[in-house]
């Protein structure tokens, strides 16, 4: 048994509700066996927790631990040629036309072994640990067989043996038609979207189903097709929505009470409000939006106005979004979206852990939550979005105990 209080800090608590953070200047946080027992002023503290071991933070900020809640950060290979040919005029749409894109990472994936496709995830993996993460959200989606695609989602869960983190899987097979299936796209989600989704299922691999709704990936049509899987088994959906046109993706997610729609450049001022009456996270992926030169911006005011919960996530990926910061994906959202450093942390903190459907476990600091907290070293957190780069993390509280670095 573990009984301990944290200390000399100022928390973040980012409670729902709570203007400014939900910050507490002089903070005490009592954690028992890995769950928050209580947060508040130091000089509340119950006299159940005074005699607790003792952790002087020195001053530091805590929040909850970061959640990237939006990767494909297990790929084989790289695409560092496509980025010099954007360079000199390529469109990403181009690209992935003329056979690279997606489909030239999918060839990597299939090449590359468990072991190859594990140690590079990992040095990602340890990219966003250094920033603060603790939970990541990986999607298939590079392997478009099913048992490329079941790879893919075994080596995600895997991470968990090797990093002190948790991982939350998501089947996206609909992602882009391999070489096999040109030109048949409704062969393609019938043997393989549909089929090794259930497979998936049966080997405890999924925790989302997750499409790419666009011109160069799969119509609504094909994709509600998945989707009807999905409900059928009782997994959650997300769906890659209005990325680069308006093919009303978000729509056909809200339908299915997605946890979340991500992307939505595209996303039309009139759908919003479904997706606050359905409850559904609006994924900010910045790192996409800036690798793309995009210029249309989401509808963030309107996303606002109608208190859609937004996230914030790195979309880390070999081609759209070759990135593996979720402190610079918070600061390109407030930069290039015009987030406020608050949105930006509620983004990897609390709406990210409603995005994952993990709200109840993570997201802020509160008593019955986990006690996995991010210790920094800032004196506020509009500062974490503020400092482009740079190493801010004094060590994460993984399970109620400090790994100072
Ligand atoms: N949208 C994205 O941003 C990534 N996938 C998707 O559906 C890009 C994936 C890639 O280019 O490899
Ligand atoms: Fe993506």
């Amino acid at each position: 048994m573990s009984e301990r209080v944290f200390h000399a800090c100022s928390a973040a608590t980012m409670l729902v509700d709570e203007q400014d953070y939900g910050l507490i200047d002089d903070a005490a946080i009592a954690a028992k066996d890995g769950r928050i027992e209580w947060v508040g002023a130091a000089g509340n503290l119950p006299e159940l927790y005074q005699g607790w071991s003792k952790t002087d933070l020195g001053g530091a900020l805590v929040t909850p631990a970061l959640i990237d809640c939006h990767t494909h950060l297990v790929f084989g290979g790289d695409r560092s040629h496509e980025f010099s040919l954007r360079l000199v005029g390529a469109s990403y749409e181009e690209i992935a036309r003329a056979g690279g894109g997606i489909n030239s990472t999918v060839e990597a994936t299939r090449a590359a072994s468990d072991e190859e496709l594990l140690a590079s995830a990992l040095t990602r993996v340890d990219d966003l640990i250094s920033d603060g993460v603790a939970v990541i959200e990986v999607k298939s989606g590079y392997g478009l067989t099913i048992e490329h695609e079941l790879r893919m989602l075994r080596v995600a869960r895997a991470i968990e043996q090797h990093r002190p983190v948790r991982i939350c899987t998501s089947w996206l097979a609909a992602h882009a038609l391999p070489p096999e299936y040109a030109d048949a796209p409704d062969a393609y989600i019938d043997e393989v979207a549909i089929p090794g989704l259930e497979k998936a299922q049966g080997e405890g691999l999924v925790d989302a189903v997750d499409g790419f709704c666009e011109g160069i990936g799969f119509t609504p049509e094909q994709i509600r097709r998945v989707f009807e899987k999905a409900r059928e088994l009782g997994i959650p959906v997300k769906l890659h929505a209005e990325q680069l046109s308006d093919l009303k993706g978000a729509m056909l997610a809200s339908e299915f009470d997605a946890l979340s729609a991500d992307h939505l450049e595209y996303l039309a001022e009139e759908d919003v409000p479904t997706l606050a009456e359905k409850g559904v996270v609006a994924v900010m992926l910045p790192g996409a939006f800036y690798a793309l030169r995009e210029s249309k911006l989401p509808p963030i005011d309107a996303l606002r106005a109608n208190t859609v919960p937004m996230a914030v996530a790195t979309d880390s990926n070999p081609g759209s979004s070759p990135m593996s910061s979720l402190r610079l994906a918070m600061n390109m959202a407030c930069t290039l979206f015009r987030l406020t450093p608050e949105e930006a942390l509620a983004g990897t903190t609390r709406n990210a852990a409603a995005a994952l459907g993990i709200g109840s476990e993570y997201g802020s600091i509160e008593a019955g939550k986990r006690c996995d907290l991010a210790v920094w070293n800032a004196t506020h957190p509009n500062y974490l979005s503020y400092w482009i780069a740079g190493d801010l993390l004094r060590g994460p509280i993984s399970a109620g105990k400090f790994n100072e670095h």
